[in-house]
């Protein structure tokens, strides 16, 4: 059972996500646990007791882990983050245990299963703490559930709360340049108050990781991928390198554009285009701003504004996604999924509004969300989907252990690979749209899907490249602001709005950095969703241009992707996107075919311009 989580991560990849989770891979256990048996020579037999052992206990621990989780990120309180930490540490120990007991037999002759199953649990946990240092699990236990709660109560150092969901539509609708200004600084005045403690938990994590024999935490993270850890690092800048073509155009269009908005001072044409402007509190998508950069001559669809004509509730936006799913094949989800999800913000007490899928027992799938009616937020439900279709996928059919997507970018991608298929076509079939436009409605259809996708890139590979550095040493925690921002201008070419100092924590604002959740993922599914797009596309026996294409109700497309997800984590990554696609390697021409007209129009753009940063 995978769910996701947010405060506590204790196993990823497979199985029991108990770490409470928010997106959809990490995995937990607990209950008393043993380790290896102390013996002079383990056997393969004492191997396979050791995992079923696992298997069982984490079963037993995972329901009730969850729920204290979901209580405590759906109504932040003291007391509720006092339980979430207990739960979380003694899953935390008992994660060490079975890590560090599974290390013990890795030079043993095992059959594939055993062998993979102990790496599973060796990787699983995302916070490592030292064995054998229960005051230490405590205290990271602690660090993390207190850094979920200041983000999600968005509470600064002196007791002042700053409302995320707000702050954020001003950034996404004001064209006020000191009004937008304001509130991207509003929001970074919540996370100074976490840098100390992360300071604190980046070292005791780093000591838990070398215990089970890894350099440090981001090592570890980049472990997890059924490939040398420094094969995978490459892996990622290569395929980056595929896409900065696209990224760069995109970028030129967009500044210049910003610039012709607000003037040199604001938004100067040449140089890293300023955070603020972007639609986006961190700047990592930037469809909120398509009227500024929109092609002459056709705005393409609104879907803000046709699910507000619509009148689409929250629940009713859930209902059509869902529908998706459904369409394809995939059983109706739960009826304990409606009647327990969180869907809007809670108006009486504290919630952590971030999006998540929940994965809480092999019945119970639920989504937490503080939905507003927007197209944004339209697709973020689909991904959530994807997360609570791929654990119940694999759910059915898989031991514990390997209850968990081929890779983390696996499940960040599947909701998201459904939600392309958001295209003029399905919209006029759900009555959201009456007309579907002709091909002139191919270029802002384009720009917009650019906006979010596309500019999203270089932010989905920088976030862990600060993390890769922070956790290697690389960057001193005097630096951790300056690397932030360095890594951020090289890759976005994007700056801050105003000087920044080390008394500022500008990571802390994004939720992930807080809520200790792995960021690649969501760069790998930013190219894996295209690749399985174009993929389920041809499947369908589609022609057409890739942004045209939908797999709405298409059966045997629904087959072929719930063969992938019920393989969880039986098999490496490579081979599952080798089932799906006959390919065993990210490939980013998936995303150059699809934005293939409109690379050629931003090309003609920016003919006469400067670009690069
Ligand atoms: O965190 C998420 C999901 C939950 S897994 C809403 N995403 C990243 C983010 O918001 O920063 C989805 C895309 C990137
Ligand atoms: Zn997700």
């Amino acid at each position: 059972m995978t769910f996701i989580k947010s405060t506590t991560s204790i196993f990823v990849a497979s199985a029991l996500t108990l770490g409470l989770t928010a997106c959809g891979d990490e995995s937990a256990t607990s209950s008393k646990t043993t380790s290896a048996p102390v013996q002079q020579k383990l056997t393969a037999e004492d191997a396979k007791a050791f995992i079923a052992k696992a298997e069982k206990t984490f079963a037993e621990q995972y329901e009730y882990a969850a729920k204290v989780a979901w209580v405590s990120q759906t109504f932040i309180t003291e007391d509720t983050q006092y339980l979430e930490a207990k739960s979380s540490e003694e899953l935390k120990l008992i994660g060490i245990e079975f890590a560090n007991g599974a290390a013990k037999f890795k030079d043993l002759d095992l059959d594939y299963d055993t062998k993979r199953k102990l790496d599973m649990l060796r990787l699983g946990l995302t916070l490592p703490a030292p064995a054998d240092a229960p005051d230490l699990a405590a205290e990271l236990a602690q660090i993390e559930s207190k850094l979920s709660a200041i983000y999600g109560s968005g509470e600064a150092a002196d007791g002042k709360k700053y409302d995320l969901i707000k702050l954020s539509r001003t950034l996404s609708t004001s064209d006020d340049p000191e009004e937008l200004l304001n509130a991207w600084v509003d929001w970074r005045k919540v996370s100074p108050a976490m840098k100390d403690k992360y300071v604190r938990l980046v070292e005791i994590a780093n000591q838990g990781a070398q215990d089970l024999g890894f350099k440090d935490v981001g090592a570890m993270w980049r472990s997890k991928y059924d490939m040398d850890p420094d094969a995978f690092a490459a892996e990622m800048d290569r395929v980056w390198d595929q896409v900065k073509p696209l990224y760069d155009a995109l970028h030129c269009h967009v500044r210049a554009k910003l610039n012709d908005k607000y003037g040199d001072e604001v938004a100067p044409v040449q140089g890293e285009i300023p955070a603020h402007l972007l639609g986006n509190m961190w700047a990592q998508t930037w469809g909120n701003v398509y009227d500024l950069v929109a092609p002459e001559g056709g705005s393409g669809i609104d879907v803000t504004e046709k699910l507000l004509e619509n009148d689409y509730t929250p629940v009713k936006m859930v209902e059509q996604a869902e529908s998706f799913f459904t369409s394809l094949g995939f059983e109706p989800l739960p009826e304990t999924f409606w009647t327990r999800s969180m869907f809007e913000k809670p108006v009486d007490h504290d919630a952590v509004c971030h999006a998540s899928a929940w994965d809480m027992s092999e019945t119970d799938y639920r989504i937490k969300m503080c939905i507003q009616t927007t197209g944004e937020e339209f697709n973020v439900i689909h991904h959530e989907l994807g997360h609570n279709f791929y654990q119940r996928a694999y759910n059915q059919v898989q031991p514990l252990l390997y209850r968990g997507s081929a890779n983390d970018g696996f499940h960040e991608a599947i909701g998201d690979t459904v939600a392309l298929s958001i295209t003029p076509k399905y919209l006029k079939e759900i009555g959201l749209i009456e007309q579907e436009p002709d091909a002139s409605g191919d270029l802002p259809f384009l720009m917009r899907m650019a906006m979010d996708k596309v500019a999203f890139l270089p932010f989905g590979l920088m976030v862990d490249k600060w993390r890769w550095q922070v956790f290697s040493g690389e960057l001193k925690p005097d630096q951790y602001n300056e690397g932030w921002w360095k890594l951020r201008e090289q890759y976005q070419g994007v700056k801050a709005p105003v000087l920044r100092t080390e008394n500022d924590f500008d990571p802390g604002a994004k939720y992930h950095i807080p809520a200790n959740t792995p960021y690649s993922r969501y760069f790998l599914a930013h190219i894996l969703q295209f690749q399985f797009h174009r993929e389920l596309c041809n499947i369908a026996g589609e022609t057409g241009p890739l942004h045209r294409c939908s797999i709405y109700n298409n059966k045997e497309v629904g087959k072929k992707l719930n063969a992938m997800l019920e393989m969880g984590t039986s098999k490496p990554w490579q081979d599952a996107l080798e089932a799906m696609t006959g390919s065993r390697d990210m490939d980013a021409t998936a995303v150059i075919d699809y934005f293939a007209p409109l690379k050629t129009w931003l090309d003609e753009q920016n003919a006469n311009r400067q670009c690069g940063w």
